[in-house]
């Protein structure tokens, strides 16, 4: 009696949940499969962080005493797809039983449903315990409400964890200490860079590999210096707890120039790869204040981001089911502007944010949130594209975290499921975040024409355009009551300038996105 374990590229875990009975009888499955590199065509750091970690995370299991059936990419007679590779397997191993820990998107449980009738043998897919909240929990607690508020469910959180709990009572008398959050950081502040860790062979390996496999792929292959072991991984945790933690509030939403990382965590890409669990980062968080390491404006904030956001969105993810990408509810369908891959436009903030994003497969929340999917969202981008380009370009992104957060939060496709209001913003906003637009060809202070940034008037025209259908949102009467007093007169001249901007825009390049 045989149990065939396939272990996918984001379940790196020693704790993974079909792992838990041991070794004996077992053969773990890793395979390297086209469709997984190819299903988008992912930043080239990123397939390199997945494979590296992969044959490392083998070799470990494999000095753990288990038996690890590892296919790479080039080996022969490998079939291209998951399903492919553990039908091989289950005939090359005399298999009498398959066990999987849930992956963590639609299509790959949709390929999970077919595998007892490929192979012939039954299937059993336990459910992934590295989340926090299960998903029939998460489906219990947002069937239950008329709205989903993302702070009524990490509330529920705080008090199922005990994080930052003291009898029954959060910690420092309030669940969130936003307002003492989101400074604009001094000039000249020292910015802590994640640690970076030189390539091994194995890695050398896998970047000649993806440098000839993938080398049409966006984004920079090197200098690569991730993480790709849970030793190394846990390194950058301890990194981050000891030396950015501290000031990851205060700073949390700014954008300056040259500085990439700031005060965040960069620890998303290990967490979600499975060689950080959600746990041990926010109770590292914890143990850090409750040493007097940190203060409870950081480590609240930073808690609330693991245990509240990711968890609320992995939640929303499997509760909406396979067709919450479907809506459309803005009804946007302009193409995706080519300098999303290029870089090459006038507006600083997004030139920026591309070039940080190609050298190192990451920008911040921020940026993610305020710079590129407000200004998709301000134009009117058909949410399947941004959405696409969001999944590649992240060494962060699974379709689990990256589409609620896109489809939902940035671009308000779904209609307000997981956010109550468009996360929309003008040029004063960007420019009271960053340092931008001060070196940025536009002006800031300049509403409409030429030399106006076009963030102003797109703004406007966004709300205006969707008056029918935001009207009612009670979030939102600020900003028509400002629409309002603009006049007519200026009204008009602001839709023209938005409507002279979009007709700059350069055509979509879709060629990075879609598969080989
Ligand atoms: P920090 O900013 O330091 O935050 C700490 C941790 O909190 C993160 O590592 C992450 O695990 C968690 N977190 C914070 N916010 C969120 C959130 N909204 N959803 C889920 N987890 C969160 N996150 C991804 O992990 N993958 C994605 O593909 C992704 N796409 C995004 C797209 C958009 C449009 C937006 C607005 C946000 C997206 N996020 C995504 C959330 C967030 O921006 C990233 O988790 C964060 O920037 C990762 O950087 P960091 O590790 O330095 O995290
Ligand atoms: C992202 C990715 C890539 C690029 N390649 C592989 C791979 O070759 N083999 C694998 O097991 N997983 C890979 N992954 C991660 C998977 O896409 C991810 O596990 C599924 O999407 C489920 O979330």
């Amino acid at each position: 009696m045989t149990v065939l374990i396939p272990v996918l590229g984001d379940q790196l875990s020693h704790g993974l949940a079909s792992l838990k009975p041991g070794p004996a009888g077992a053969v773990v499955l890793m395979v390297e499969v086209a469709d997984e590199t190819r299903y988008v065509r992912h930043h080239q750091k990123k397939i390199a962080l997945i494979l590296s970690s992969m044959r490392h995370f083998a070799n470990e299991l494999r000095e753990l005493g288990w038996n690890v059936d590892y296919v790479k990419l080039d080996d022969a007679g490998n079939t291209g797809s998951f399903t492919g590779e553990v039908v091989r397997a289950a005939a090359r191993h005399g298999v009498s039983e398959l066990r999987v820990t849930e992956p963590g998107e639609w299509r790959v449980a949709t390929m999970i449903d077919g595998w007892a009738a490929a192979t012939g043998v039954p299937v059993e897919v336990i459910a992934d315990d590295r989340f926090l909240c299960s998903r029939a929990d998460f489906a219990e607690w947002a069937t239950a409400r008329k709205r989903l508020i993302m702070e009524d469910f990490y509330r529920e959180m705080r008090k199922r964890t005990g994080l930052l709990m003291a009898f029954g009572k959060p910690v420092g008398a309030r669940w969130n200490f936003d307002t003492d959050n989101r400074k604009t950081p001094p000039r000249g502040l020292n910015y802590p860079a994640p640690p970076a860790f030189a390539p091994d062979d194995i890695t050398r390996e896998v970047l000649d590999l993806v440098g000839k496999r993938f080398a049409g792929h966006f984004g920079d292959l090197e200098p690569f210096d991730f993480a790709v072991t849970r030793t190394d991984a846990r390194v950058a945790l301890d990194h981050f707890i000891a030396v950015a933690l501290p000031r990851f509030g205060d700073y949390q939403d700014a954008i300056v120039e040259g500085q990439t990382f700031l005060y965040h965590a960069i620890l998303g890409r290990y967490i979600n790869c499975g060689l950080l669990t959600a746990l041990e980062v926010v109770d590292a968080a914890a143990a850090a204040f409750d040493r007097g390491d940190a203060p409870i404006n950081a480590v609240e904030g930073f808690i609330r981001q693991i245990i509240g956001w990711r968890e609320y969105v992995r939640g929303i993810y499997w509760w909406a089911g396979p067709d919450y990408k479907n809506s459309n509810a803005l009804g946007a369908t302009r193409d995706l502007p080519a300098f999303y891959w290029t870089g090459d436009t006038e507006l600083r903030c997004i030139a920026q944010a591309v070039d940080q994003v190609r050298s190192t497969s990451y920008n911040h929340h921020i940026q993610r949130l305020m710079i590129l999917g407000n200004f998709a969202m301000l134009i009117g981008v058909e949410p399947a594209q941004i959405e696409e380009w969001f999944l590649v370009v992240y060494a962060d992104a699974y379709e689990w975290v990256e589409l609620p957060n896109v489809h939902g939060m940035s671009q308000f496709a779904d209609g307000g499921v997981l956010g109550s209001k468009p996360y929309a913003g003008g040029g004063a906003y960007i420019d009271r975040m960053s340092d931008h637009c001060g070196r940025c060809r536009y002006d800031v202070k300049v509403k409409v024409g030429e030399n106006a940034c076009p963030f102003n008037a797109l703004y406007w025209d966004f709300l205006a355009r969707h008056h029918e259908t935001l009207k009612g949102n009670s979030r939102l009467w600020r900003m028509y009551d400002g629409w309002n007093r603009l006049g007519p007169e200026r009204q008009v001249a602001t839709r023209a300038s938005a409507t002279a901007f979009m007709a700059t825009l350069p055509p979509a390049a879709r060629g990075w996105a879609v598969a080989d």
